[in-house]
């Protein structure tokens, strides 16, 4: 039998087993038999997630020589760092699925793969920090809280990690900002103008609303996404408010109000043409970051070639 007609009955038993893993809420490893469209979909979310972890480290990075004491520099070193290490698990996730690092990171240099719009917008102040804590870890929280459920195995124990370590970093960002706002009123007003530019940008990270969201049916299908952006965004916004009035702070959306019917918050239309141009590259920060990026991969050139030679003499030692 030639190996042509053999072909389709391997697809189509691997096919049946893929249907009766995502039917049974199963996980499905990278020795599975999947779609091409499925393998797509998880290297285009889990690389876009991992550059966003790697790209998020600058926004807070740009404070650690500026934070206001020992301690808080411990603290943003230590959070800033597990960003890395969730980058760094997230590539590995992503190359169980047959790209290579190198083709990620190319990819992002050269501006074709997406990283959260949010880290788009610059950080001039020190209650920044709180904000990013509270508000920015907060929605990657309500967001990736159901990737641990994610059907792709290694995509979601890498989450189950990444949730803990998010956990701590929305506690200490919400401890910056209560700090700030039992301090003068100088600080308070510096919490404030601090949470007025990061609550909408926050909300939008969840991604386009339902019904301008093309991928959204289809990973829910396979069950990678388990909630629907606007489903995700309305939980975020539910949390956010009680914790708000704790803080002392005034959330910025005059919409914003409880709705006895649905029993969640409304909140107000959210500017998704700001949206669009973040994600089209006229964000505040897009140049400055991607620059960055790109100059930090040329300055770690040398340590790339030292880990290649080194690799090379063992494995010729091994051999000889
Ligand atoms: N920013 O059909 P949709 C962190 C894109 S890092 C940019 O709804 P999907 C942290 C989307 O990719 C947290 N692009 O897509 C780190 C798609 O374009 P493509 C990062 C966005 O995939 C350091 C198009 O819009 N979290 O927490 O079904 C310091 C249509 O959207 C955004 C993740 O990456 C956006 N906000 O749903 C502090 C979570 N939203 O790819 C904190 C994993 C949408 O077709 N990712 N787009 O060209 C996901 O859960 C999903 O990919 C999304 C989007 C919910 C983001």
């Amino acid at each position: 039998m030639s190996t042509a007609t053999l072909a389709p009955d391997v697809d189509e038993l691997g096919r049946a087993r893929f249907e009766e893993l995502i039917a049974a809420d199963e996980k499905v490893e990278p020795t599975d038999w999947m779609p091409d469209a499925y393998r797509r979909t998880l290297i285009r979310q889990i690389s876009q997630h991992a550059h966003s972890e790697i790209i998020g480290m600058q926004p807070e990075g740009n404070w650690i020589t500026r934070a206001p004491s020992l301690q808080r520099k411990a603290i943003l070193m230590a959070k800033v760092q597990d960003e890395a290490g969730h980058g760094l698990y997230l590539y590995s996730a992503a190359q169980t699925l047959g790209i290579t690092r190198e083709e990620m990171y190319e990819q992002l240099l050269s501006g074709t793969a997406k990283y959260s719009s949010i880290f788009n917008y610059l950080t001039p102040s020190w209650a920044d920090m709180g904000s990013i804590g509270w508000l920015v870890d907060g929605a990657a929280i309500c967001n990736q809280v159901p990737l641990c459920r994610a059907s792709y195995g290694p995509y979601a124990r890498a989450m189950i990690r990444i949730c803990k370590e998010e956990s701590f970093h929305q506690r200490q960002g919400f401890e910056i900002l209560l700090a700030l706002m039992n301090g003068t009123d100088e600080q308070r007003a510096m919490a404030q103008e601090s949470v007025d530019r990061w609550y909408a940008p926050a909300l939008m990270m969840f991604g386009p609303p339902d019904d301008a969201s093309p991928n959204s049916a289809q990973s829910m299908a396979w069950n990678i996404k388990r909630f629907s952006n606007d489903e995700l965004r309305q939980r975020f916004v539910d949390m956010i408010v009680p914790q708000a009035e704790i803080l002392g702070v005034t959330l910025p959306d005059p919409d914003l109000r409880w709705n006895e019917e649905r029993g969640h918050w409304d909140h107000g239309a959210l500017d998704w043409d700001e949206f669009r141009a973040v994600l089209s590259g006229r964000g505040q920060a897009n140049s400055i970051r991607l620059g960055k990026r790109r100059r930090a991969h040329e300055d770690g050139a040398w340590v790339r070639d030292a880990a290649r030679a080194y690799a090379g003499r063992q494995l010729s030692e091994v051999a000889s």
